[in-house]
């Protein structure tokens, strides 16, 4: 008997396992840290059944002031036990511990107190309209839920994406079937079990495990039983699970792929930028679907760009994720190593100049079959490069210059992608021209990955469908309705 243990689904209230199971690893070892149950087209049934049941049950017929209250009795025991949590998110994802203590759960705790308050904040006023003879009618715009809604998440920011989704779908009503990714299911047991805890009642949040096509991703999302759909994820999933979503017809919310561009200036904050565009090539390892990938730097300042984000990149420490030095984590898994270290490749076959890293990292035991890569810069080659257009989601960029403004927007938009840029410049009129003239559904001036749960967030092209964030969430995750009362004339 394998002393490994194993992970069940959380359905109605409790666990559940069935017999068949997949291996998930330790990103920062490579060993096999424990089973995970593939859930069945049945079990996936279980899950979309007890989530209809609990439509039915007191959480239907809640109010928003006491979801309100539930989502923020939640936020509170998640930071009660977030000891627990930020170790969990670390077994999955070998993160530094730094980076998920700090940031990421007290976003993903952030996100209940925050729809709690947009929820509370959506107030629309009744309006009439003028009829003849003087009579009239009050129309009322009022929000009811959806029903089940089914969540297919990525395994970068495991429980900030989760919790982005799940956060707005319950204080609008609705009832989840969260299918977690394959490399980071752990996050979204918890979450389920400590929303037990919370008095959020069994069957509203429910979790199977597995993959994704022909498995239990797809069972999901094409289960007649799920009244929406949203995902987050690859491009080329989008399409996928928008297919496996169509019958019925649902909505679907798709979060995708980017090939986000920075823009620095010669006349930008030269420190703050080097700073910023750092943070951005090399945060998360790469792995934020905003990490900029494309830098276009103005020719005076260029080289010397070059040289001070090389050093930063240098800089990096991969290690133990609990050690409070480490500053950078491995790849989520052997396959994601693979396919970064493949474009690593190509993209110095293709004459690119490598300014620095390119491969992987010698790491001593227990580290040494980890999934690392090294933080990678490359100048020299033209925008239609392989690697200058294709998603990686790794810590590199390619850094082109260029001379004026009109230029360098075009150059930016050149992509199939549009979620989000930065641009780097002390001139105030141009950042806003810049702004305006980019095709990406966030741009950040002097500034990269500021959040703020109110803002609408989303991409262009083939970056997404839909927006989430603020009062998109309650319009995605809500169906609204108009009630018009006639009133005769006095
Ligand atoms: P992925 O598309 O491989 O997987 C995401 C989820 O979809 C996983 O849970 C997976 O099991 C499931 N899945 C895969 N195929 C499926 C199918 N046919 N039917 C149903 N479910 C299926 O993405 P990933 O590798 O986990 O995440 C990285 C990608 O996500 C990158 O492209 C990144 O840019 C993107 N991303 C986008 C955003 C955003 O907000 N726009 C945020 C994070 C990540
Ligand atoms: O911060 C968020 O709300 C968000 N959706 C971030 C997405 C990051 C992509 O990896």
């Amino acid at each position: 008997m394998s002393s490994v243990s194993t992970l069940a689904c959380f359905i109605d209230g409790k666990e559940r396992l069935e017999d068949h199971f997949f291996d998930k690893f330790d990103p920062a070892t490579g060993t096999l840290s424990m089973r995970v149950v593939e859930s069945s087209e049945s079990l996936v049934d279980e899950a979309v059944a007890a989530a209809r049941a609990a439509l039915k049950g007191p959480w239907g017929k809640s109010t928003l002031e006491q979801r309100v209250a539930a989502m923020r009795r939640l936020a509170d025991l998640m930071q009660t036990r977030i000891t627990e949590i930020v170790a969990e998110e670390i077994r999955d994802t070998g993160k530094p511990i730094t980076a998920v203590a700090t940031g990421e759960i007290g976003r993903a705790t952030a996100n209940f107190t925050a729809f709690a308050d947009i929820a509370l904040a959506d107030k629309h006023d009744p309006f009439r309209t003028d009829m003849a003879g003087g009579a009239g009618a009050i129309n009322d715009i009022v929000r009811a839920p959806l029903g089940v809604v089914g969540i297919v998440a990525p395994w970068n920011l495991p429980l900030l994406l989760l919790t982005w989704k799940v956060a707005p779908a319950l204080v609008c009503g609705n009832t989840v079937v969260i299918k977690p990714s394959e490399h980071t299911p752990r996050t979204a047991v918890l979450l389920a079990r400590l929303a037990l805890e919370a008095g959020i009642p069994a069957g509203v949040i429910n979790v199977v495990h597995g993959h994704g096509a022909n498995a239990a991703g797809n069972f999901l999302v094409s289960h007649p039983g799920v009244d929406a759909v949203t995902f987050t994820g690859e491009t080329r999933t989008g399409e996928a699970i928008m297919r496996g979503a169509a019958a019925g017809p649902r909505p679907v919310s798709l979060e995708l792929g980017g090939k986000n561009p920075a823009i620095v200036f010669d006349d930008s904050d030269f420190d703050a930028a080097v700073a910023g565009t750092a943070r951005s090539m090399f945060d998360n390892c790469g792995q934020v679907c905003l990490t900029t990938e494309r830098i276009f730097v103005q020719r005076g300042i260029f080289d010397r760009f070059v040289e001070a984000v090389g050093e930063r990149a240098r800089s990096l420490k991969p290690g133990d994720p609990m050690q409070p030095e480490t500053t950078l984590g491995p790849a989520i898994s052997k396959l994601q190593q693979d396919k970064v270290l493949g474009f690593y490749d190509r993209t110095a076959q293709a004459g690119a100049t490598v300014v620095t890293g390119g491969g992987t990292f010698d790491m001593p035991a227990p580290l040494t079959n980890g999934y690392w890569v090294q933080p990678t810069i490359w100048t020299g080659l033209s925008d239609d490069a392989e690697i200058c257009q294709k998603e990686v989601f790794g810590p590199c960029a390619h850094i082109s210059v260029f001379d004026d403004e009109d230029e360098v927007i075009a150059r930016a938009n050149n992509s199939d992608y549009g979620l989000a840029a930065a641009v780097w410049t002390q001139d105030g009129d141009k950042a806003r021209r810049v702004a305006q003239g980019l095709q990406n559904g966030t741009v950040w001036i002097n500034c990269w990955r500021v959040r703020d749960e109110r803002a609408a967030f989303g991409g262009f092209k083939k970056s997404g469908v839909g927006r989430e964030g603020g009062v998109w969430s309650l319009d995605f995750y809500s169906n609204v309705k108009t009630i018009c009362r006639f009133e005769p004339a006095e």
